[in-house]
């Protein structure tokens, strides 16, 4: 019976992807750039069962039948089309990033997937095959499966649509946890209603086109302000969008807001540090690894703090069964 296990790492936008082209092949309306963590690592195990009828998802520790199950199983059969393969799999998955909290769990979820489900139905695919097939699990794993920093093109089509790595400066990240709990909107139903009903989406397409263009250029050439600066109103843009949907829906809790205010003062001293967040009131800062305690120092007493720095790439574990 077939099996591997594969780690990979969440990663977080500094240019966000929020809204789809395509959503059967999860093509997203834009490109996007983001480091790949070396903290909250998601581990996967993916055997092939012979005997089975249907696949298993047991998500740490305990066993799934409902959404998450179902979104596995439609991500094996991609896989099981691609090897030519009809074989169910026991897909065992422990996740240490606190799940569905705007931290990127289904990246590093479905990267770690896509690398160990490959490897288990002998499939021989390279990074950009990888990252092609962990974005069709989800949009944001594309770019957990590499290292550092990664820029995922948009493409027009299921080949052109994957992430490569990007060359950039020493960067840090500080995540500051406000809350661990499920959202209330999912980024998929949330990305949804923004592209129905936000009448600022196309401007929101447009701008995150040239902010993507500025902080490649900004990211090869080191300039770490500039990239910090596009980082930071990119991830507010994409919040404002976010608050502009029929019916609303607002991810920042005011402890984010206050977390924002609190790095922007920071930089007022001369500290350079930029925040961000995804979908949830989680904020994370864009630092130099120098001024990581000047950060911390600053959100002392706020919140839950975790260090990271650009993570590697996912990976394959080597067998532990002999
Ligand atoms: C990002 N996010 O670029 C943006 C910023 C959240 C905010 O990608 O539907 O879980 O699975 O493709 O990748 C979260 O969306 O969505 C996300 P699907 P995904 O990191």
């Amino acid at each position: 019976m077939s099996t591997a296990t594969a780690i990979a790492h969440p990663n977080i936008a500094l240019v966000k992807y929020w809204g789809k082209r395509d959503s059967a092949i999860n093509l997203p309306a834009t490109g996007s750039l983001s480091m790949t963590l070396d903290i909250f690592p998601t581990t996967t195990t993916v055997s092939l069962d012979d005997s089975a009828d249907h696949d298993v998802l047991v998500f740490n520790g305990a066993e799934r039948t409902d959404g998450p199950a179902e979104r596995v199983t439609r991500f094996l059969d991609i896989v099981r089309d691609l090897a030519g393969s009809a074989l169910r799999a026991r897909v065992e998955t422990v996740n240490t990033v606190p799940s569905a909290a705007g931290l990127a769990s289904s990246a590093s979820g479905f990267a770690a997937l896509a690398v160990a489900a490959a490897s288990a139905y002998g499939l021989d695919l390279d990074a950009a095959a990888l990252s092609r097939l962990a974005r069709r699990g989800s949009g944001s794993a594309s770019r957990s499966v590499i290292p550092g920093f990664a820029v995922w093109h948009a493409g027009d089509d299921d080949a052109s649509s994957f992430a490569e790595p990007v060359d950039a400066p020493d960067l840090a990240m500080v995540v500051a946890m406000v809350e661990k709990g499920e959202k209330a909107v999912s980024s998929r139903e949330a990305m949804r209603r923004t592209v129905l009903t936000s009448p600022f989406y196309p401007a929101w397409v447009s701008s995150t086109a040239e902010s993507l263009e500025a902080a490649i250029e900004a990211c090869r050439a080191g300039d770490i302000e500039r990239l910090g600066r596009i980082t930071e109103v990119n991830a507010l843009r994409m919040h404002a969008l976010i608050q502009s949907c029929d019916p609303p829906i607002r991810y920042l809790s005011p402890v984010s807001i206050e977390i924002f205010d609190r790095i922007a003062a920071l930089r007022d001293t001369g500290v350079d540090a930029w925040a961000t967040a995804d979908a949830g009131p989680n904020v994370v800062v864009l630092t130099r690894p120098e001024s990581v305690s000047a950060v911390t120092a600053a959100l002392d007493g706020v919140n839950e703090l975790a260090v990271a720095h650009p993570g590697p790439a996912a990976s394959l574990l080597p067998r532990t069964d002999g």
